[in-house]
């Protein structure tokens, strides 16, 4: 795995030295040739998460409707990418920019190349090359020129996240960047079981974590108040499970077909789902769609509060794990990921040792399925084979136990992470049995620094999960989401060599692309809006 090996410091001070006289006409330029808010010097550009490394050169490269994307010949991610671009810019430049296919990087233009062979770059990394006459984005993958495209975004103007065609110039500043990600796991959750989210609400938040170079999507599909995903051979599970939500009102499944749609459109934009069914505990839902999954034989109610801790499946009938394992199979056959996640938290309602034998079987379940098992920390109490995932969000101890087992993290602190938490005493939404969570104190933080026994080499990665009690509808979404998600997508990007008095300031440029892509987003107090 890449290690983050400058500091963010040393870097500026080493640009600052290099560049200072370069720099010069540069600066000049900038007064005569005002763009809109983009700077004219690429390493001014408030980029999110932060690039590895940054050179600035002279002049800036003006976007046209004349502009041609060459796309690398014969290479399937270079022109799936370059359209993507294509897409990204349409409708705010007006621009219907034409894809060619070339062999090799043009005099001019925009130009998507794939290489196999640079290897500071890994799997996600990308190299980005700005001239007046031609930007050039190289990367190893298709992913890699996936996030260059991010960047690329982001060092136009704010306007260019607009719906309709915008009369300002299309600058970008010369220079190159290079860079790559900390952690290969930087994700976000969305629980669309507590309330029910449509498919295209999914698909705007993915492509929100996609601007931010997040690369997987968790969907807690099952809770106590609903089940959100169509399993054939166990149909009652939504027609019965999936009628309600919190609060009473109507809920709502995914077909096999849609949970299908969400996840090439994930896939298209780099970004694997991560499917969770929770249990043994978080399953009234299943529980009221099956009267044999329950110790006593009766069907439970539907469920339509906020507590936790007070379902369980019967973990000592046979009938379950042949649910669990039909669950699985189904489930598995839909997800090209490697990834389920079955929950295991807050099994309150479980006997220990049941919990511990559940587990087992069901890790069993998933491997024979080629997947790989991830669960909330409290699965570590059971015998976790090496590939098994546990993802750290409250218990230190249950922490410190994977450590111990060599078990990897993916590391959620609810006190740090948990975008269902108000930011403050006055937020209308959200919980705050972690504390409040303002924009500083989510991002403030390190997977490596919060405890000692764990470090580097304990990390998968980085999540943040948002849950829905109290999130009923997309604009709910982006307030929680907006602007504390660029912060996690940067932890996990950037790793630990930031400073939140830097970030804060890139952070305050976002507002405006909030604003004009019509997101929702809270006005933190921390961060300097313009
Ligand atoms: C704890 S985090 C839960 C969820 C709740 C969440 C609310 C976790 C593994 N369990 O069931 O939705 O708190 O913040």
């Amino acid at each position: 795995m890449r290690r983050y090996t400058n500091t963010y410091f040393t870097q500026i001070i080493m640009k600052r030295q290099k560049n200072k006289w370069l720099l010069l006409p540069v600066l000049f330029g900038m007064v005569a040739c005002e763009n809109h808010g983009a700077p004219t010097v690429l390493s001014e550009a408030a980029i999110i998460p932060r690039p590895t490394a940054v050179a600035d050169a002279a002049g800036v490269f003006a976007l046209t409707a004349k502009t041609v994307v060459y796309v690398q010949e014969s290479s399937e991610e270079a022109a799936k990418t370059g359209q993507y671009l294509a897409d990204l810019l349409a409708p705010a430049t007006g621009f219907r920019l034409s894809l060619q296919a070339a062999s090799d990087a043009p005099p001019a233009g925009l130009w998507f190349g794939l290489t196999d062979n640079d290897e500071e770059l890994g799997a996600e990394g990308y190299r980005l090359t700005v001239t007046p006459r031609r930007v050039s984005l190289i990367a190893n993958t298709g992913e890699g020129l996936f996030h260059a495209v991010q960047t690329l975004r982001q060092l136009l103007p704010p306007e260019i996240e607009a719906a309709f065609p915008q009369q300002v110039p299309w600058l970008i500043a010369a220079g190159t960047i290079m860079d790559y990600p900390e952690y290969g796991y930087r994700s976000a959750m969305l629980d669309v079981a507590r309330h029910f989210f449509t498919v295209d609400d999914v698909k705007h938040y993915i492509d929100l974590l996609a601007a931010y170079k997040m690369n997987m999507l968790h969907l807690h599909l099952s809770d106590d108040q609903g089940w959100r995903i169509e399993i054939k051979s166990w149909p009652e599970l939504t027609n019965i499970g999936g009628q309600k939500q919190v609060g009473g009102g109507s809920g709502g499944f995914y077909t096999q077909e849609q949970y299908q749609d969400i996840v090439s459109y994930a896939l298209d934009r780099y970004i694997t789902v991560v499917p969770e069914i929770d249990m043994p505990g978080h399953t009234n839902a299943a529980l009221a769609s099956y009267p044999e999954l329950n110790s006593d034989g009766n069907a439970r109610e539907l469920y339509t509060g906020i507590e936790v801790g007070f379902s369980s499946l019967c973990t000592d009938k046979e009938v379950t794990f042949k649910f669990v394992d039909d669950v699985i199979r189904e489930l598995a056959a839909i997800t090209p990921g490697p990834y389920i996640h079955i929950g295991g938290d807050e099994s309150h309602s479980t006997k220990k040792d049941d919990y511990i034998g559940f587990i087992n079987r069901v890790q069993d379940i998933v491997l024979a399925y080629d997947k790989i098992m991830i669960g909330w920390d409290e699965i570590v109490s059971a015998e976790l084979n090496e590939l098994s995932v546990a993802q750290y969000w409250s218990s230190a101890a249950n922490a410190r136990t994977a450590v111990n087992k060599g078990t990897l993290l993916v590391i959620s602190p609810a006190s740090r992470a948990y975008m269902d938490m108000k930011y403050d005493s006055t937020t209308a939404l959200g919980l705050k049995w972690a504390g409040y969570i303002s924009v500083k104190h989510g991002y403030d933080w390190d997977p490596t620094t919060i405890m000692s026994e764990v470090t580097r080499d304990n990390v998968l990665g980085i999540e943040a999960p948002l849950w829905s009690e109290t999130i009923e509808t997309r604009s709910n979404i982006e307030f929680m989401a907006l602007p504390r998600l660029p912060g996690y997508a940067e932890i996990g990007w950037t790793g630990p060599a930031r400073s939140w008095d830097e970030y804060r300031r890139r952070l305050a440029v976002h507002g405006k692309r909030f604003a004009v892509g019509g997101s929702n987003f809270f006005r933190a107090p921390d961060v300097p809006w313009e």
